[in-house]
């Protein structure tokens, strides 16, 4: 029998649309789980408003002018998370030792709550000891201060951090001499980071919210907005309304792409009508998509051609590719020489589909392309997304209303990081900005990423990591060996509000410092404070917390980094004192430094804030070339994975919908029909027939080297869950599959961890 079991597994299929009923009952559970108090339930009804704190949840855009609640069932277990009553003491790690809470699993250490104290960790009784805020920044500025080469210290920032505290971590980091940035989003949008601005110029997306108001087609390619991007069903549901064209690309069929019922909307909700979200879903084979992409192009450009040929109208967009770009006739030869079996094996899809999709793209005149980590996190991620610009260059969709690139960001200020300076590779210019407004000399040599990080600790070069909020020995790829590295690390520091697994990574010194979130009240000495945050569409707009803090200990991240900064730079010339005291003064430096932030402090009093200038939005090419730059990807990239796994299966790793990252809410993965577990491996009918498994076995899955050979990276005692999702490819939850990942399978141009394509054999437990 291959149907799913109830009874082995908890899976059901879920019938109902996205959001509705469910989404409420699930945050009401939410609420209560975290046991938050009713006055503050009435607080989080100013997520997301003009003067309340921005949601940390996910970094989709507000509706402007915001004018109600924006409600969002993720949003709510975001700030639930935060504004949690649960409290992580010192007297909680006095009864628990790092031995013994290293057995814990993930949930139940952040469930623990909020840190209170400044810790230390005591090798002698194994757990985390009190220590005062004074000594705990002596003790590390002592550190830092020894060690001879700054770049043997890693800093690492997460995105929920805002603006302020980003630039502030920069220019410390900086001051004290290294460009070592290891960040979440070298594990999440580099390859957008990097693989935009030889095409376009700029290293973000083009559109705005206001632009799926004027669109004729949304393709949404690798990503899964029901459960990661909640609010953004709301835009694609007046998209879908509208009667423009929605169409999903994505290996499993994600209800939230489906159909959506609005939360905000009672009687759609009660009579459970629903809003049918793709109007065609592409089931595409894993790391299929920029074949599926070149198959578009190509039968678009020989339908430009016919049409032509017998005297009819254009299909591509002539005009726009001879005035704004370069590379078409490149472009056009490798087209022409790239088989329609290539295309069709790697994708996984049709003729007759990549036909289809080729028709309703030529029809629309207005088109935006939205993606996320189903596009990034492969070996060639960063020519997937010069692929998805080159589609849309191909009918001049970048620069005009109601079409262009969008990416899909992650963490809630993942964005505004890069924005003011979190970056490995910082450009000449910048640092130049830094030398004469901050009168010190930043390193020039660019420093590390993740990948880089990880392999500096592994050789000892790197001797200290200080992150800024995060998870990173989780989350990261090759999970044991990224243990081992951190292991060997002489200090360990982690800025943070809950406790996670990296906290128990242990190297020499390790401090643990508690700090304010986002919906908490912030006061310094000139009073409340303010801080900012970019959004996926460039808006930069201010947050202010508005719950009590948790603990009297905690301080802010901009308190904490700054007085790291000036007890290490011993010379310092910065007035570290002056930007704690005011936010606005670091806004004033930000401004300084990158002029798109001019007259920061006023344009941050308007309900919504403003939008950061977008070159490539307004037709503007800063490329060598002047122009927007078609990229080819050659044919031995496009074929390597499908090489690798002719026999073997692809595995992919996804996020559940009771998840946020490696902070794992709860056990159900509602749209899925998961309740109760995370062991789990999805798989097609057709595939598991083809392996001989049955719902609710247990399976084995081996992890392949680059030459198909076994590696010693495996999952045990999985259990079978069929799923409707294309053969060949199976499925599981991060960040319990990270140990399946190779340090050294990155894409080439980024170094982001290929989490999405990993080759794996599967065997049948005994
Ligand atoms: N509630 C919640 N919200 C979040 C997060 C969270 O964990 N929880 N995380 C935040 C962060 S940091 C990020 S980066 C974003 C992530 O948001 P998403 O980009 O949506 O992230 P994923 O869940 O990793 O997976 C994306 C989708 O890609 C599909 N996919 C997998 N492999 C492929 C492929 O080869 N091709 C295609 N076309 N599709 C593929 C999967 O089936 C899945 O539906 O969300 C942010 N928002
Ligand atoms: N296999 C696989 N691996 C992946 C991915 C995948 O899809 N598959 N996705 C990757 C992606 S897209 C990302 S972005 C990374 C995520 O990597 P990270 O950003 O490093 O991880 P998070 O899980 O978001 O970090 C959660 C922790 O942040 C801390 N925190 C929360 N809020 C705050 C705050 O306001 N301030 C401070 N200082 N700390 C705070 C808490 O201690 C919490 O435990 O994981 C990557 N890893
Ligand atoms: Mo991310």
């Amino acid at each position: 029998m291959l149907k799913n079991s109830n009874k082995n597994v908890g899976i059901s299929s879920y019938h109902n649309p996205a959001g509705g009923l469910d989404a409420l009952t699930a945050a009401a559970k939410a609420m209560h789980d975290q046991k938050i108090i009713i006055r503050d339930i009435i607080s989080l009804f100013k997520i997301n408003q003009p003067k309340g704190f921005d949601c940390p949840g996910c970094a989709w855009p507000d509706s402007h002018p915001t004018s109600s609640f924006e409600f969002c069932e993720n949003g709510i277990k975001a700030v639930s998370w935060e504004a949690t009553s649960k409290r992580a003491t010192p007297e909680f790690f006095a009864k628990n030792t790092i031995k013994e809470l290293w057995q814990w699993s993930s949930f139940r250490l952040e469930n623990e709550g909020r840190l209170t104290h400044p810790m230390k960790y005591d090798i002698v009784t194994d757990t985390y000891k009190k220590i005062t805020w004074e000594k705990a920044i002596f003790e590390i500025a002592s550190k830092l201060n020894q060690y001879s080469n700054p770049d043997s210290v890693e800093f690492y920032a997460s995105g929920r951090t805002s603006n302020e505290a980003a630039f502030l971590w920069q220019l410390f980091a900086r001051e004290y001499g290294t460009n070592n940035f290891p960040d979440c989003s070298n594990m999440c949008h580099e390859p957008t980071s990097v693989g935009l601005p030889p095409s376009i110029g700029v290293g973000k997306g083009t559109i705005t919210l206001e632009d799926f108001n004027h669109c004729d087609l949304v393709i949404c390619i690798g990503h899964n907005p029901g459960t990661n991007h909640p609010r953004m069903l709301g835009t694609l549901r007046q998209v879908s309304k509208r009667g423009a064209i929605i169409l999903a690309i994505n290996p499993l069929k994600e209800r939230g792409l489906e159909s959506f019922a609005s939360p905000k909307h009672p009687i759609e909700m009660l009579s459970l009508n629903y809003t049918l979200l793709a109007s065609k879903y592409y089931k595409i084979r894993i790391g299929g998509d920029a074949a599926l992409l070149k198959g578009i192009m190509k039968c678009l450009i020989s339908m430009h051609d016919q049409s032509v040929n017998t005297g009819k109208a254009n299909v591509i967009n002539e005009k726009f590719i001879n005035q704004h770009t370069k590379g078409f006739k490149e472009l056009k030869t490798d087209l022409e020489k790239t088989s329609w079996k290539t295309l069709e094996d790697i994708s996984g899809l049709k003729y007759k589909d990549i036909e289809e999709i080729t028709h309703i793209y030529a029809a629309s005149k207005r088109t935006i392309i939205c993606y996320g980590m189903g596009i990034t996190q492969h070996r060639n991620g960063t020519y997937n997304i010069q692929q998805i610009v080159n589609l849309l260059l191909l009918g001049g969709n970048i620069g005009k209303k109601g079409a262009g690139i969008c990416p899909l960001r992650g963490h809630s200020n993942v964005q505004g990081n890069r924005t003011v300076g979190i970056t490995e590779k910082p450009s000449k210019e910048f640092l130049k900005k830094l030398e004469t407004i901050f009168k010190f000399k930043p390193p020039y040599k660019h420093g590390h990423g993740v990948v880089d990080a990880i392999k500096s600790m592994i050789t000892g070069q790197s001797k200290a990591l200080l992150c800024l909020g995060g998870n990173l020995a989780e989350a990261m790829s090759d999970q044991l060996l990224t243990f081992q590295a951190i292991r060997k690390l002489d200090l360990v520091v982690h800025i943070a509000t809950k406790l996670n697994r990296s906290h128990l990574v242990l190297g020499k010194d390790n401090y643990l410092l508690p700090v304010l979130g986002r919906t908490e009240i912030d006061i310094q000495a000139s009073g409340e404070q303010k801080i900012t945050v970019e959004d996926s569409m460039s808006m930069v707009h201010s947050s202010q917390g508005v719950l009590k803090q948790a603990s009297t200990w905690l301080k802010s991240e901009p308190a904490v980094i700054a007085s790291l900064a000036k007890t290490t730079l011993l010379n310092t010339k910065i007035n570290w004192d002056q930007m704690v005291n005011n936010y606005n003064v670091i806004r004033n430096f930000i401004e300084a430094v990158f002029p798109a932030f001019k007259d920061f402090n006023t344009r941050i009093q308007t309900a919504g804030g403003f939008c950061l200038y977008n070159s490539a939005a307004n037709r503007i090419w800063l490329t060598p070339s002047g122009k927007a730059n078609f990229i080819v990807m050659p044919n031995a990239n496009l074929e390597e994975l499908s090489i690798l796994t002719k026999d073997n299966l692809l595995l992919t790793t996804i996020r559940s919908h009771d998840q946020y990252n490696t902070t794992i809410y709860g056990l159900n993965d509602r749209y899925r029909g998961i309740s109760g577990r995370r062991d789990i491996l999805f798989i097609s009918w057709e595939e598991a027939k083809k392996q001989g498994v049955y719902a609710g076995d247990k399976v084995n899955i081996i992890a392949l080297d680059s030459k198909g050979a076994r590696t010693v990276r495996r999952m045990d005692n999985l259990i079978i869950v069929i799923y409707n999702m294309i053969a060949g490819c199976v499925a599981t939850y991060y960040p319990e599959a990270n140990i399946m990942i190779s340090l050294e399978d990155y894409d080439k141009v980024s170094k982001t961890p290929a989490y999405k394509s990993i080759p794996i054999v599967m065997e049948k437990c005994k």
